[in-house]
């Protein structure tokens, strides 16, 4: 792949940082698409397009508008924008990047978790618009993290990491996932609604898509309760916005703490309004470091298949799948 003129033509869909567009050149000839629309698909892409750097949306039309398409290399570690089943039964290999970004998102939802807690943002917007000087000191917050038991949905690679901060919080942890995981202590609840029945506080971190679609609804909701706190760095998906934020006007929960939104960047006004709600523009593994650690991985996913035949991170559904050459 050291001349140009060999080297796989690889399609970045959407806005690319940099850093990887920078190294996605070094080793690869480089078309851009706006969007994965097959609409948009030009006829040297259908021809020659080997791989994918994916930043959008990847449905099974896109991947059907390739035929030549071997690998789907997402920038991130959720890939639910990607079919990826599709792409399995396609023979099109699908990677990620899990491990580069847990401990980094494991921190800020113990940020959210604090400034939620806690009202951070809100004590520090009292301070700059003069209602110290003004008024006194910030009310006392209702809530705290003292006494606290939290429930992790989704108790995978940050999922762990978020656990062990917990621990060192000093807080019980518990959890809820498809099976019980042999090898830590905490206590498991095989459904999401016992767990949140049991716990005050429900740290969501499990992937989007259909299985998990609205996981959190009215019902898991009320389960939590009056004191109840949910923080959400998954998926948007995962989380019933319109029971929540009902259930945040009709003090059914305490508060939320959200770093991600079912349309981002459109966020529901009857979250926007909620004065118990702390939104963040999902940000959970938006640092320089960390987003580059995510674009070398996703290259060199691209770089693994193309000279290696077999990727770093591939994804379950297509794990199983071998590089044909060409
Ligand atoms: O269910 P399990 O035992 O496979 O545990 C996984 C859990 N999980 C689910 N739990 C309940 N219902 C489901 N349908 C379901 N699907 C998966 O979520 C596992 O404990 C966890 C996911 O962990 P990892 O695959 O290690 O992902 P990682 O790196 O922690 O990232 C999690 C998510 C990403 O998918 C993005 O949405 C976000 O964090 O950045």
């Amino acid at each position: 792949m050291n001349e140009q003129t060999a080297a796989p033509i690889i399609l970045v869909t959407g806005k690319m940082m940099n850093h990887a567009i920078d190294r996605l050149e070094a080793h690869f000839r480089l078309l851009h698409i706006e969007r994965a629309d097959p609409a948009l698909v030009t006829g040297d892409m259908r021809s020659m397009v080997k791989g994918v750097a994916a930043n959008t949306v990847i449905d099974a039309a896109f991947i059907d508008a390739l035929p030549q398409l071997q690998i789907i290399a997402n920038f991130g570690v959720g890939y639910d924008k990607i079919d990826a089943e599709h792409a399995a039964r396609k023979g099109v290999m699908v990677t990620n990047t899990p491990d580069v970004l847990t401990e980094e998102v494991a921190d800020v939802a113990i940020g959210l978790l604090i400034n939620t807690v806690r009202e951070l943002p809100k004590a520090e917007n009292w301070l700059r618009s003069g209602r110290w000087r003004a008024e006194g000191s910030y009310p006392l917050t209702r809530a705290t993290l003292r006494g606290r038991s939290v429930g992790i949905f989704g108790l995978g690679r940050i999922g762990r990491a978020v656990a062990r901060r917990l621990e060192a919080f000093g807080l019980p942890v518990s959890y809820h996932g498809r099976r019980r995981a042999e090898d830590v202590e905490y206590a498991y609840y095989p459904t999401l609604v016992a767990l949140a029945e049991a716990v005050d506080t429900l740290i969501c971190i499990a992937p989007g898509g259909a299985a998990t679609r609205h996981a959190v609804d009215a019902t898991v909701l009320r389960a939590l309760g009056a004191n109840g706190v949910i923080i959400n760095m998954g998926r948007g998906s995962t989380v019933d916005e319109e029971a929540l934020a009902a259930a945040l006007r009709e003090g059914t929960i305490l508060a939320a703490g959200l770093d991600v939104f079912a349309e981002e960047p459109n966020v529901p006004e009857a979250l926007l309004s909620s004065p118990n709600a702390c939104l963040l523009p999902h940000v959970a593994s938006a640092s320089v470091h960390t987003r580059q650690g995510m674009a070398e991985l996703m290259v060199d996913n691209l770089v693994a298949w193309f000279t290696r035949g077999t990727p770093l991170t591939p994804v379950a559904e297509t794990a199983h799948l071998k590089s044909t050459g060409g």
